[in-house]
């Protein structure tokens, strides 16, 4: 009674065969299988069933194009695409991915001028043929209210270009940025650039040792700032470091080796000519934490402007008129990438929120702007989630078009909140500093599976390889590689050659570090980094899915998931869960939850220990950082710890 099976007629349902007989003890045999099955049917099968007789029902009745229910009748995620927009990007899909990528760089000026400058294609392209007034930042923080035109912006990073040139810094300077995000932040990024030095932009929130090893790893010439971070910046330790640039400061408090911005640009020339660079020039130096010791460089090339462009139109669907809205900061890739380079090529303004999280600031900023293009992370929606279906309500937030998310995987309970609450898909996307900009994702005109990143950017080709270089097939769990050599690849690890060597171990392949599989459809399924991936009783578990699965509770705001050595087990796994509010963290709770993931997931799933916790260690991109966990719970050192949060 608690299955059902016919022939789906969706969009799924195209290229497949007609529905074979399927006697009743046929199905009913796959009922029992199923149960067990369809808790995890979100996630695929192949993976879960290697063998024999269960995997091929289980195919069989899914290759026929059948729907699974479970005994509630609610339709299980793994045929449960939702629709594309019929307006969105990339109808088709196979056609995008004959586009070539010098097909984009036909956008530039320098594809007919020689001429290259990231910066320039990004801002003074616009003034230049007649959009300078167009707006470019919609800044607001609570008290400062203001939109910058192209104009506006192109002038102030020019100025801010000449001021430093008149510091002696030049092409190939590292230059760091350091400071809350706002329009300064931008106009020292875009300075920076436009005269062919290499920015470097940190959090705001990194304390003195973190600064100190980015900067001295990099022998960075200056570093931009305000009074209140500066003391974390140990100059007696940095003796490369010539000039500190403080914004928001007088002259007078200017110490020696210190300037003030306000008084650098009164002085210095809008008309201050770019510098034309090579496609292979640096131009940004985005830090990134490796799992154990320092933390690694990351450079990237003006050529990733090429990648951005396509970003901006196939994965941000970006139009004329938009608003566009990426939360993250640029303090990581995300923030500088997808947040200002993308929309920016595309003559779109960019809103700008200053200050800290907050649910309703975050509503009201969607609002207030009218944003039709949303890019946020896991973490944020789940904190949104946490404050209530109510509290969406209360704000107009019928403007948005298009919905994203990056950073980490986003559950499936997630992405029906964004139906529920948003009206809107929300599209993850899956990439890394290393890769530039966005990798794998889920299309605007895509149907999408809940739970997976979608499918490779057209010009990118992603494959799962075993520990050995071999492409596995679909349903097969292995690592994540990108073929190597897209426009936006990293060129180097910053003074690392070893490191940088170390993500190309198989000829022609840039290896990610996650473990993935891809299903028949093309659709790639993050499992974890592959160091999280459990092993428990003999079977492969993803913390992924159990943390989905963990978040679907009511009581659960968010969970870590992580597998702890056990003499007979192999592994056992242990959930961190901090609780939403009006929960308490009592072992009746513990239990509830742990049926709650038994009947749901799978009995070898259910966490046998857990652990409730006011608040996951987490990076400042939101990352839930699970190797931190892990290290607590076996007493190990934490490894580098600057990128976490407070
Ligand atoms: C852009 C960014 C990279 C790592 C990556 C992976 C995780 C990013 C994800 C995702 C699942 C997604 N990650 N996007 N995991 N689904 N859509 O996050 O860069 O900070 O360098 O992190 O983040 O593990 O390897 P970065």
């Amino acid at each position: 009674a608690w299955l059902f099976a016919w022939k789906e007629t969706g969009p799924m349902a195209r290229d497949r065969k007609p529905l074979k007989e399927t006697g009743g003890g046929k199905t009913k045999r796959a009922g029992t299988v199923l149960e067990h099955f369809c808790c995890q049917a979100n996630r695929g099968f192949g993976r879960i069933f290697s063998g024999g007789v269960v995997k091929c029902l289980v195919m069989e009745l899914f290759s026929i194009g059948v729907k699974i229910y479970r005994n509630e009748g609610r339709q299980m995620d793994l045929t449960n695409a939702v629709p594309g927009r019929p307006d969105g990007q990339l109808q088709d899909y196979e056609a995008a991915r004959r586009v070539s990528w010098e097909e984009e760089a036909k956008q530039f000026t320098w594809w007919k001028t020689g001429r290259v400058n990231a910066a320039f294609e990004a801002v003074d392209r616009h003034v230049e043929q007649g959009r300078g007034d167009a707006p470019a930042i919609l800044y607001y923080d609570g008290v400062r209210d203001e939109t910058w035109s192209f104009r506006r912006l192109r002038d102030d990073a020019a100025r801010f270009g000449d001021a430093l040139r008149r510091l002696g810094i030049g092409r190939g300077d590292r230059v760091f940025l350091f400071m809350p995000k706002g329009p300064e932040l931008a106009v020292a990024l875009l300075g920076i650039i436009r005269i062919g030095a290499v920015a470097g932009p940190l959090f705001e929130a990194f304390m003195e040792t973190a600064v100190q090893d980015r900067l001295a790893d990099s022998g960075a010439a200056a570093v931009v700032t305000t009074p209140a971070l500066r003391p974390r910046i140990p100059r007696e330790r940095l003796p490369e470091l010539r000039h500190v640039i403080l914004v928001g400061a007088e002259a007078s408090d200017a110490e020696a080796g210190e300037w003030s911005y306000t008084e650098l640009m009164k002085e210095a020339f809008t008309d201050s000519p770019v510098e034309w660079v090579d496609r292979e020039a640096p131009m940004l130096l985005h830090y990134t934490s490796g799992s154990t010791g320092k933390p690694k460089g990351v450079v990237h090339v003006h050529n990733l402007m090429i990648h951005q462009y396509r970003v901006g139109r196939w994965v941000l669907d970006l139009r004329p008129g938009d608003i566009y809205w990426c939360t993250a900061d640029p303090g990581w890739i995300t923030g500088t990438s997808a947040g200002l380079f993308a929309p920016w090529l595309h003559g779109v303004p960019v809103v700008i929120r200053g200050g800290r999280f907050q649910q309703e600031g975050w509503y009201e900023t969607v609002e207030k702007f009218g944003v039709t293009v949303w890019f946020s992370a896991p973490t944020a929606f789940r904190m949104l989630m946490a404050a209530g279906d109510e509290l969406p309500k209360r704000y107009n937030l019928s403007s948005l078009r298009h919905v994203l998310s990056a950073g980490e995987p986003l559950n499936p309970e997630v992405f029906r909140w964004g139906l529920r609450a948003l009206g809107n898909r929300i599209h993850d996307n899956w990439w890394m500093t290393e890769t530039g900009c966005t990798m794998i994702t889920n299309y605007p005109a895509l149907p999408i599976k809940p739970g997976s990143m979608g499918r490779p950017l057209p010009g990118i080709e992603a494959a799962i390889l075993n520990d050995q270089g071999r492409v596995l097939g679909p349903n097969q769990l292995g690592n994540l590689a990108i073929r190597a050599g897209w426009p936006g690849m990293m060129r180097a690890i910053w003074n690392n050659e070893e490191k940088y060597k170390q993500y190309f171990p198989f000829e022609g392949w840039y290896i990610s570090g996650d473990s993935a599989y891809r299903d028949e459809d093309g659709y790639f399924w993050f499992q974890g980094r592959v160091d999280d991936v459990i092993n428990t009783s003999g079977e492969r578990v993803g913390p992924f899915e159990v943390e989905s699965k963990l978040v679907e509770h009511p009581a659960v705001a968010e969970a870590g998931v992580i597998g702890k050595p056990d003499p007979v087990r192999g592994e056992i796994i242990k959930a961190f869960i901090s609780l939403r509010q009006g929960y308490a963290p009592t072992e009746e709770l513990k239990e509830e939850i742990q049926q709650f993931v038994r009947n749901g997931l799978a009995a070898h799933a259910m966490p046998r220990e857990i652990e409730f916790r006011d608040k996951l260690p987490k990076t400042r991109s939101g990352k839930i950082m699970r190797r931190v966990l892990k290290a607590w719970e076996l007493g190990l050192p934490t490894g580098d710890l600057s990128t976490m949060e407070d």
